[in-house]
Formats: structure tokens, C-alpha cells, sequence
């Protein structure tokens, strides 16, 4: 049974294998809200940095985390990944190229990369995600990555999750403004502009820092200028990252806020999983009445 495996494998962190994790998460993804009877997981003893990273489609997001990953891992960092995205790389969504790429970064020792698919159907980030980051807690990596693709409700809702949270934006997509408008401004810890190789990348700064300065935001919320793909501007991303990790969150985790963010989450996979069995049994609409 799916629960007596959980308390072996939870029990059997001595070893801290990823093997087991992987193994873990599987159980947790099964049974769903029930995995919080286990008080590792319920009550971890240690939170893990999490920061959530994310953006349109396309920015750049899993080039700069196989970056990020490879800065942290030199600096002898344990970094976990939570992609919530279908089409991303890490889980063979990408070009040949871009696969290698991955490859090579997530070869590192300390690396476990875990993808699931985007959404719940009632929307917003799947129940499952919420309670695979407290097996990453309990796993005590040093940074937990989390890939999330910029489409509306789940990439707002990330913030609920992440500690921190990073907003990509690129030149070429020319919707800078659109994006604050989509709410992106209120939930960003820190914005980093890819693709700065790409024409336009100065005025999409300019354009940000102008819109913290309104907001008089300019002080906490850095920007910063990365090419991903050609490895630039990732030290100087990496370091503030480093030191936001060193703060204390746990307050910040343990905010009302916070609590009823994951609570709502839970309990819409638990109703998600009801109707796909009721539906299972139906075999006329009049049952419905
Ligand atoms: N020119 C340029 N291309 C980049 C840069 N960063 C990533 N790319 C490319 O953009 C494409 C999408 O990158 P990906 O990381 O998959 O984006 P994601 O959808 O946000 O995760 C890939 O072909 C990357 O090689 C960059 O800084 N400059
Ligand atoms: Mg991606």
C-alpha cells in the first residue's frame, strides 16, 4: 500500500537517495491530502529555500535554471527542481539540443529534477505540487528551483509557494507593460530581463525600474540582465539569490496567508479526485438530480 511505503521511505532518509525520493513523490502524488499524516512532512524540521521562477513561454526560464543549477552545485549547493510545466526540457519537452544542455547540468550529483503537469483542472497549481515541495523540505536541499510557465492564475499562485519569486521577461516580446498589468509587478521579488542580447533589452529595464520607481518598489526588487543561453549575468542572479536563501522564511511560511493558499489547494485536488470517481460511476445524467 501506498501509505506503509511512505513511512518506509520516509523513515529511510538516512541515505537520502533520490532514488527514494523519486520513489516518495510517486506515493505522494497517489494519495494525495493523506500524505500530511506523516508529521516529516506535515511539520518539516527544516525548510528548503524555494524560488519560484517564472514567465512567458520561450524567456528562458529552464536555460537559466540548468545556469543557476550549475553555479549552485560548484558552490557545493544540494538544488532540488520542481518543473510545473508539460513542455519544459527537463521533462523531454525540448529540442535535441537543449536536452543535451539539461543533460549535462542535471549529471551533477546533487541535482533531482521532478516535472509534473500544470495545472489541477479546477485550476490554479495542482495539490500535488504543494505536497512534493514539503518532501523537498524534508529532503533538506539547500535551493529548490520552481518552474512555472507564465499562464495567468498558476503563475501568480506561485507566489503562495515560493519564497522568493523571479520574473523573466525578454525584449522580443515586447510586453513589458501587459505583464505588469497581469499582475506580475505585485508578486515579483526580483526581475531579470533574458535575452539581452536581443534588441530592446536596455528599454524593457528602463521600463521596469521606472514602473518599481512608481510603485516605490525600487529598493527591494532588483533587476537584472542575463543571455542564459551564453552563460551571462548568471554570477551576479545566482549571488543575490544566495543571499536571499540566508534570510530567515520561516515566518513567512508559516503566515496565515500562506497556510489557507495551501489549504485551498489541497482541498481542490481532494474535490478534483471526488468528481473524477463520481463521474467514473455515473452512467445516466439523471443521477445528477
Ligand atoms: N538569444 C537567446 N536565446 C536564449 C537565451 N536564453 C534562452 N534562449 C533560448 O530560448 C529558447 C527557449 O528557452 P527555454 O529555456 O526553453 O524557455 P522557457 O520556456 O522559458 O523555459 C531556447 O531555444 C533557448 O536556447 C538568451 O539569453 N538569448
Ligand atoms: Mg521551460
Amino acid at each position: 500500500m501506498a501509505e506503509d511505503k511512505i513511512g518506509k521511505l520516509l523513515k529511510s532518509k538516512k541515505k537520502k537517495s533520490f532514488q527514494d525520493l523519486a520513489q516518495l513523490l510517486t506515493q505522494i502524488d497517489e494519495i494525495g491530502i493523506k500524505s500530511l499524516k506523516y508529521k516529516q512532512l506535515l511539520n518539516p524540521e527544516c525548510f528548503s529555500f524555494r524560488l519560484g521562477i517564472t514567465g512567458p513561454p520561450g524567456a528562458g526560464k529552464s536555460t537559466l535554471i540548468t545556469q543557476l543549477i550549475q553555479h549552485f552545485c560548484n558552490n557545493g549547493m544540494s538544488v532540488g527542481v520542481l518543473a510545473v510545466d508539460p513542455s519544459s526540457p527537463f521533462s523531454g519537452g525540448a529540442l535535441l539540443g537543449d536536452r543535451i544542455r539539461y543533460q549535462e547540468a542535471l549529471h551533477n550529483q546533487n541535482v533531482f529534477v521532478r516535472s509534473i503537469g500544470s495545472r489541477g483542472s479546477l485550476g490554479g497549481l495542482s495539490a500535488s505540487a504543494y505536497l512534493m515541495l514539503r518532501a523537498f523540505d524534508y529532503w533538506q536541499f539547500d535551493i529548490v528551483l520552481i518552474e512555472t510557465v507564465g499562464v495567468g492564475q498558476t503563475e501568480l499562485e506561485i507566489m503562495n509557494v515560493a519564497d522568493s519569486t523571479a520574473v523573466v521577461l525578454v525584449p522580443e516580446s515586447g510586453d513589458g507593460i501587459q505583464m505588469m498589468k497581469a499582475g506580475l509587478m505585485e508578486i515579483a521579488d526580483v526581475f531579470v530581463v533574458n535575452k539581452s542580447d536581443r534588441p530592446g533589452a536596455q528599454s524593457l529595464v528602463d521600463e521596469i525600474k521606472n514602473e518599481l520607481h512608481a510603485r516605490d518598489q525600487q529598493d527591494r526588487v532588483p533587476v537584472f540582465s542575463t543571455v542564459a543561453s551564453q552563460n551571462q549575468g548568471i554570477e551576479e542572479l545566482a549571488k543575490h539569490i544566495e543571499k536571499e536563501s540566508q534570510k530567515d522564511f520561516s515566518f513567512f511560511r508559516k503566515s496565515k496567508d500562506k497556510i489557507q493558499a495551501e489549504a485551498k489547494a489541497l482541498l481542490r485536488g481532494e474535490l478534483e479526485q471526488k468528481i473524477t470517481q463520481k463521474a467514473a460511476r455515473i452512467k445516466s445524467l439523471k443521477e445528477l438530480l
